[in-house]
């Protein structure tokens, strides 16, 4: 006859009744076991402790552009930006509901593409030097370009 220890979780009482029929060949593993009782309760792993809310950062838009180009007034403002290889661009449509894109043209325009919007940010982040033209596919009179050194 074995003694499961893991019985012992369910009360000493009834561990201790086993024990006793189970005659004096099983006083080793009593011992073992009760080294294990003396822990008290079965759960005895720790919950992890959360991560206070103050340590969580606050995040802006995205990474800081180093452009800001207003779309409004049903163009591009200002229609030339010129950064650094690396950095971003970030177009905030306002235009009083009218709805607007930003679409590359060219090659090298292909990766410049935002979804149509009313309001709100899109940001773009140039890794390859060039000029990059740009309209709006709505309207597209509204010509613009950036300028990555
Ligand atoms: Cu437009």
């Amino acid at each position: 006859m074995l003694v499961d220890c893991r019985e012992t979780t369910l009360g000493g009482m009834h561990k201790r009744f086993r024990l006793i029929i189970a005659g004096i060949a099983l006083v080793t593993a009593f011992s073992a076991c009760s080294s294990e009782d003396s822990g008290d309760t079965a759960s005895t792993t720790t919950p992890a402790t959360a991560v206070d809310g103050s340590a969580v950062p606050t995040t802006a838009a995205d990474a800081e552009a180093a452009a800001v180009v207003e779309v409004m007034d049903m163009s591009f403002k200002p229609a030339t930006v010129t950064i650094e290889a690396g950095e971003a661009v970030t177009w905030e449509f306002d235009d009083g509901g009218i709805p607007h894109a930003v679409q590359g043209l060219n090659d090298n325009g292909m990766e410049l593409s935002s979804p149509i919007l009313k309001s709100g940010p899109y940001t773009h982040t140039f890794t390859a030097p060039g000029t990059y033209e740009y309209i709006c596919p709505l309207h597209p009179q509204m010509k613009a370009t950036v300028i990555v050194k």
